[in-house]
């Protein structure tokens, strides 16, 4: 019979190649031995630090599935998926910078954009000495993009945009916009463009008043006749498949990266439940206390071998979208629930920032959303599984 690790129980690790898990050991000391002494006064007084960038950058943690000739390091999908673990252990925000720009920037940029496209702005962002965002959501239209209401218009030379983007992670520190609108040269359909910083007709003001993941600046994207010149369009894909390519791949992210927030929350209750003392003996000794720690563990588990199955099929050009929505959904919905609970096995210091939980409690309710709320993915399955659409 095999030996248990309590932290391990399906001996993940045994499951990683030697390079996935150098990935994740260089991803883990970075973000234990930079990020984690940051994080409390960051996410107290909403400052996000733009050098995180950089240094995520020379870590080799921007764009980890882009190949190196544009600044990535060509690695796979279950290599990216262990950087998010490891860097939501820290925070759902950090987690965000990260996945922002390698997933929903420089991911499109590579697999939509042109030659010159690619090398203008990939070793840029690889390096983390440019900050990307991406605008999809509205005021108007969050579930559903087919919503949205931002056009680009023909004019001569290249295209007028205007329209307005809500909710835009990273966008007031952003020099590079990937933002998707509809447009009237192309019937209408939804076609992607590349701004920068600084074009006329183009702000991002910050959202201010955010309870949840506040180490990480959100904004809106106000386009007022931004004028660019035809080099601005992506020009290899058109449609919603455009961002949702992008987002298959942030989601399956965020998948691992919502572990990872719960893995801290669990280890943070168990070892509370060891140390503190009521009634005279351990709260860990106490059968309610052991059924949350079981719980949290069993669905840590599975949850994680979901993710590396679903990675390694991305791995093979064979994961379907239903099934990131399956890990999506099911690895965000179960973190929430471990974080709450792990709040509560604190007691009063639960709601300390000392402690850690709640701030990762009050994350995870975004994480729960963006990306796909918990319900949206529900009807992407059911439609999947019915051939029933219950969108509308
Ligand atoms: P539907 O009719 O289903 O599809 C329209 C077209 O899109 C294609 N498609 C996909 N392609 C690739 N991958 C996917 N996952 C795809 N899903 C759909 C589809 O094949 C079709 O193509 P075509 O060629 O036939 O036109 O579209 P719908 O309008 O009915 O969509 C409904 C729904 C709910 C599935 C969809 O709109 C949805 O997923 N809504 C959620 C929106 C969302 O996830 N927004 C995320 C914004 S970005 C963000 O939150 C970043 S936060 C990141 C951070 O800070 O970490
Ligand atoms: P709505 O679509 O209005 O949904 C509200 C509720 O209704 C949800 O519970 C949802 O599940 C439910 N609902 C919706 N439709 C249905 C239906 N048909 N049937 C049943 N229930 C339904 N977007 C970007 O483009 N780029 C970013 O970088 C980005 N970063 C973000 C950062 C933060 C901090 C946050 C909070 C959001 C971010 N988003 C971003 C936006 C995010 O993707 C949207 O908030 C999300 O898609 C949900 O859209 P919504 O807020 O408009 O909610």
């Amino acid at each position: 019979l095999g030996s248990f690790n309590w932290s391990d129980p399906f001996r993940l690790d045994d499951q990683l190649t030697d390079d996935e898990r150098m990935i994740r050991d260089s991803a883990h000391a970075y973000a234990q031995e930079k990020l984690q002494p940051r994080v409390i006064e960051a996410y107290r007084e909403e400052k996000t630090d733009p050098g995180i960038f950089a240094e995520m950058g020379e870590m080799g943690l921007l764009g980890v599935t882009i190949p190196e000739a544009y600044g990535g390091i060509g690695a796979g999908y279950v290599s990216y998926g262990l950087v998010a673990r490891e860097v939501e252990r820290v925070d759902s925000g950090y987690r965000s910078m990260m996945s922002v720009q390698s997933s929903l920037v420089m991911y499109p940029i590579y697999a939509y954009g042109s030659e010159e496209q690619r090398k203008k702005y990939l070793p840029g962002l690889a390096a983390g000495t440019s900050i990307g965002c991406f605008g999809l959501t509205e005021p108007d239209a969050g579930s559903d993009p087919g919503g949205m209401k931002t056009r680009a218009k023909k004019i001569d030379g290249g295209y007028s945009l205007s329209g307005a983007k809500m909710w835009i992670s990273n966008s007031p520190i952003a020099d590079v916009f990937v933002v998707w609108a509809k447009s009237e040269a192309h019937d209408g359909k939804i076609r992607g463009f590349v701004l920068e910083k600084g074009m006329k007709g183009l702000s991002a003001p910050k959202v201010e008043g955010k309870l949840s993941l506040r180490a990480s600046i959100t904004g809106e994207i106000v386009l007022d006749n931004v004028e660019v010149s035809e080099d601005a369009l992506l020009p290899n894909v058109e449609g919603l498949k455009g961002p949702f390519g992008c987002l298959n791949r942030a989601r399956y992210g965020i998948a691992w990266g919502a572990l990872g927030a719960a893995e801290f929350c669990w280890h943070a209750a168990r070892q509370y439940g060891l140390d503190r003392k009521q009634f005279g003996r351990p709260l860990a000794q106490t059968q309610l206390f052991q059924k949350k720690l079981a719980d949290m563990q069993t669905e840590i588990s599975l949850g994680l071998q979901g993710a590396l199955r679903v990675g390694r099929l991305m791995d093979e050009a064979q994961a379907a979208p239903e099934m990131i929505s399956i890990v999506k959904r099911n690895n965000c919905g179960k973190a929430l629930e471990i974080a709450r609970m792990a709040r509560d096995m604190h007691g009063g210091n639960g709601i300390s920032e000392e402690f850690q939980v709640m701030r990762h409690m009050c994350n995870l309710e975004t994480v729960n959303t963006y990306e796909g709320a918990h319900d949206v993915h529900a009807l992407i399955l059911g439609r999947a599984q019915t051939g029933l659409q219950a969108f509308f």
